[in-house]
């Protein structure tokens, strides 16, 4: 099968962890299919982690040219190739642009580019090479539009998978502007606008979300309505980079490295807990974990007026500046107990700190998959997570699950039950007979991870899906399916 993948992020260009998704997926689908992924070339061509990453220099694969608007534009079309994954590097004055979603008026211009330049690609290619992919996969709804023209002109397959909900909705107007009223179908109309991702849903011959528990919590708002075409397919996780065999301090036992790591962030020994990631309020909720930090920390939950000494945090990550401040304003008030690291320091970095932490808060909102609470597992550091999402699908709580769990599992949005399941965590740390069940629930995360959420196994459900084999029934239920 030749299996053609649409999207917006692919390493080396990376804003969340849609990069890291269709990264993956790309490689693992390589060993069994022929896969090639399309994506705009966001001015990357000339940078060194291009060339670091990708065959270099790249072909220039064709030259077509688009109209759009009033204008016609030329489009180069680059390819180059990434572990057995054939890249096809979309470029023009539009297409160029360095910022990937910002600011809103670029990004738009360029998804209409885009739309415009895949249909132009394949047309070629069908020329060229005398073949067509047998499907086309789409990622998030930048992408929708392109897969909605290629099933229309070239009767490809498209697939639509939701990384995460974000009901973008364009207006007839700016469709009109850009020469695509074709796009345009009342059915789907709310006034003059129409909701993209609700367009792909019904134009998809497959529709597919990335956690078991996501596509239950939007059922209702979203999913329910393509009842028929739509699965889930969990990611994976890369457990041969996230492994403790690779860290710096590998020779010592876990409690040695936790003091090495603390000490080079001016703390001392203690209880470590770490956040990685985006500083965000709205999914990533690290407002809330600042919040149960701060109540521990006053000692205002049962346990923490003993305990609070021994708490240690240390926030890796930067974003909303308001949650900067926040987090700085903390550090500065509790400095033996907090650091706040608000920069991103790389994936070596990263690994040392999930190597020396005792727990890993992922306090999501809402998380479609997530990679933390994987990558943590993967490096035997214990997460404590909301029961949302790919969180509640992928850790199995020490109280539901006693003799099998890999973590603990709280309500979101819910500062004190975060800070009660912190300190008693903490104090399960601190009580030398818990030890051994400690390790094992360490152990157990990492062989979790690594048996049930591999890149190879979520590509082998990604073809079943490409072949229509996937869908899931109804009634849904509240935890997560069996692995
Ligand atoms: O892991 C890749 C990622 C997810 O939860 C994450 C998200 C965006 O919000 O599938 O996409």
């Amino acid at each position: 099968m030749l299996v053609s993948m649409a999207t917006f992020e692919h390493l080396p260009v990376r804003v969340g962890g849609l990069a890291e998704a269709v990264t993956s997926l790309g490689e693992s689908l390589s060993k069994v299919e022929d896969v090639m992924v399309f994506m705009p070339v966001h001015g990357i061509l000339q940078e060194e982690e291009t060339q670091a990453e990708f065959s270099y220099p790249p072909d220039r694969y064709c030259d077509f040219r688009i109209f759009v608007g009033e204008r016609i534009y030329p489009v180069t079309v680059w390819e180059t190739e990434r572990r057995g994954v054939r890249i096809f590097l979309f470029s023009n004055e539009i297409l160029d642009h360095p910022n990937v979603y910002e600011p809103r008026e670029m990004f738009m211009q360029k998804m209409v580019h885009f739309t415009k330049a895949v249909p132009g690609l394949i047309n070629i290619m069908l020329k060229k090479e005398q073949r067509k992919p047998d499907v086309i996969h789409i990622n998030d709804w930048h992408c929708v539009f392109a897969g909605r023209l290629v099933k229309k002109y070239f009767d490809i397959p498209f697939i639509f998978t939701i990384h995460r909900l974000c009901r973008e909705r364009i207006s007839v107007h700016e469709l009109n502007e850009v020469n695509l009223s074709e796009l345009v179908d009342p059915r789907y109309l709310e006034g003059d606008m129409f909701n993209i991702e609700q367009f792909g849903g019904h134009h998809c011959d497959q529709l597919t979300t990335v956690s078991y528990s996501y596509l239950n919590e939007e059922w209702r708002t979203f999913f329910s309505t393509f009842e028929g075409k739509t699965t889930y397919v969990w990611n994976g996780t890369d457990s041969t980079f996230w492994n403790p065999e690779f860290l710096k301090y590998t020779e010592h036992p876990r409690a040695k490295r936790r003091e090495l790591v603390l000490k080079e962030n001016g703390l001392a020994d203690g209880v470590m807990f770490f956040n990685v990631g985006r500083l965000d309020t709205e999914q990533k909720g690290v407002d809330i974990m600042l919040q149960a930090f701060e109540m521990i920390m006053r000692g205002e939950i049962p346990g923490s007026d003993t305990l609070r000494e021994k708490m240690r945090l240390i926030v890796l990550g930067s974003g909303d500046p308001r949650l900067e401040n926040e987090t700085r304003r903390l550090e500065q008030r509790f400095p033996e107990n907090m650091k706040a690291l608000l920069t991103y320091l790389g994936r070596e970095t990263t690994r040392e700190y999930y190597g020396a932490a005792d727990f890993c808060l992922i306090p999501s909102n809402f998380e479609p998959f997530g990679l933390v609470q994987l990558e943590a597992m993967c490096m035997g550091c214990i997460p404590i997570g909301s029961r949302v999402g790919g969180i509640n699908d992928t850790i199995l709580d020490l109280h539901d699950f006693p003799e099998e769990c890999t973590g603990r599992l709280v309500p979101p949005r819910n500062p004190a039950a975060l800070a009660r399941a912190m300190i008693e965590m903490a104090q399960i740390s601190l009580d030398n007979k818990k030890q051994v069940m400690l390790e094992k629930m360490r152990h157990r995360g990492r062989e979790h991870v690594i048996k049930n959420f591999n890149w190879d196994k979520a590509a082998e459900r990604y073809i079943n899906v490409y072949q229509n084999k996937a869908t899931i029934k109804l009634p849904f239920v509240s935890y997560s399916e069996p692995y």
